[in-house]
């Protein structure tokens, strides 16, 4: 057994702070991911939260500071339930690596993702309570850990245009999967901020910031943001990264593995993120000249992911399986990895492709 209650076969990548990503056999078994298989993304180190003592303060430009308990935040907003897709502005940067080394980034295969139904109250029901101020643009999000990849140490926070703060389906969370948020997950609360990168859903929530300007600290102004080729980390460098980029990645048969000839299953997941959803998964068997259409399974809402399935003829001997997803705004996935290499590694969504020998 893996820590935390992980299934273990999660592949970890740092003990502390724990960050380990959901194996593709895990991520295949349903479109919902099981809570003992989601993956964990910590910057620092997984805080004591006492919920008992837990106080979630609201402030900055608002009409009304809050300072809220948890048995207040669930006893005075209407309950929901969002079934969402978390996905790390980091998974599959293990295809960048590939082509050149990123030096302290963990290389994220296909699984720093995963999709949950998440149970909370809405953020917009409890900004309505605050009453943002007219110069109000944005709501930042402060977490309880202290990250020491920086110097001082920071907390872990982030922020999101007021507007999208204003949709209901931006929730502040304490259920996952049906069952109380896990500690390694954010309990007692977390923000889910569906269709965005899932820095911005802040674990362990403390403190809502209501502001004119994005957030500035290292989690939003120096990391998660996309640099040119040869840029330089640095405080505004490069464009901060928020809506999902369409994305797609093969989750069977096993990259590398041996297959028996004959009528293959290949399956996978695509995520479209921002509002966008996915209109179509193709399947290549030829390096991308004919390309046949597999079957989107189970729809969970807008906010998710969608599996898709297809079945290939293999003959005898190696195969590559190539696969492009479009979604709703007839965007495709880029056809070059080498062309999305980028300083921190992020947002690698080209066109999966793995490598099987029929026998
Ligand atoms: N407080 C806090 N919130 C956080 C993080 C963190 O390190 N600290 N990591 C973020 C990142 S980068 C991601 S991808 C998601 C991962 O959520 P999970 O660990 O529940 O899968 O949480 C986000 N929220
Ligand atoms: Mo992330």
């Amino acid at each position: 057994m893996a820590r935390y209650g992980k299934r273990a076969d999660l592949i970890v990548y740092e003990e502390e702070p724990f960050n380990a990503e959901t194996p593709r056999v895990a991520l295949a078994e349903a479109g919902v991911t099981a809570t003992d298989a989601f993956y964990v993304r910590g910057h620092g180190p997984v805080p004591d939260v006492d919920p008992a003592a837990w106080r979630l303060k609201v402030d900055g430009l608002v009409e009304r500071e809050l300072d809220l308990s948890l048995s207040t935040l669930r006893e005075a907003f209407r309950e929901r339930e969002v079934t969402a897709t978390l996905q790390c502005a980091g998974n599959r940067r293990a295809g960048l690596v590939a082509i050149r080394d990123i030096p302290g980034e963990a290389p994220w295969g296909p699984g720093a993702t995963g999709t949950a139904s998440w149970t909370g109250v809405s953020l917009a029901d409890v900004l309505a309570l605050a009453g943002p101020l007219p110069e109000a643009e944005h709501v930042g999000f402060v977490g309880a850990d202290l990250s020491e990849e920086i110097a001082p140490a920071e907390p872990f926070a982030g922020s999101v245009p007021l507007d999208k703060a204003r949709r209901p389906e931006v929730l502040l969370a304490w259920g996952m999967n049906g069952a109380p948020l896990e500690p390694v997950h954010g309990a007692p609360v977390r923000v889910v901020v569906p269709g965005y990168i899932g820095a911005r859903s802040i674990k362990w929530l403390e403190r809502i910031e209501v502001r004119a300007e994005p957030w500035r600290g290292h989690f939003q102004h120096v990391a998660y943001r996309l640099l040119p080729e040869h840029g330089t980390p640095g405080p505004g460098a490069g464009m901060p990264l928020g809506l999902v980029a369409l994305n797609a990645d093969v989750l069977a048969p096993e990259d590398g593995g041996t297959v028996p000839a004959g009528a293959t299953e290949v399956r996978g997941y695509a995520f479209a993120g921002g509002e966008r959803h996915v209109a179509r998964v193709d399947v290549s068997l030829d390096g991308g000249t004919a390309w046949t259409q597999a079957e989107l399974l189970d729809d969970l809402g807008p906010w998710a992911w969608r599996h898709w399935r297809t079945t290939v003829d293999l003959s005898p001997g190696e195969h590559e399986i190539l696969v492009r997803a479009w979604d709703s705004s007839a965007a495709t996935q880029p056809e070059d990895e080498a062309a999305l290499w980028n300083p921190k590694g992020y947002v690698n969504n080209a066109r999966p492709r793995i490598r099987v020998r029929a026998v």
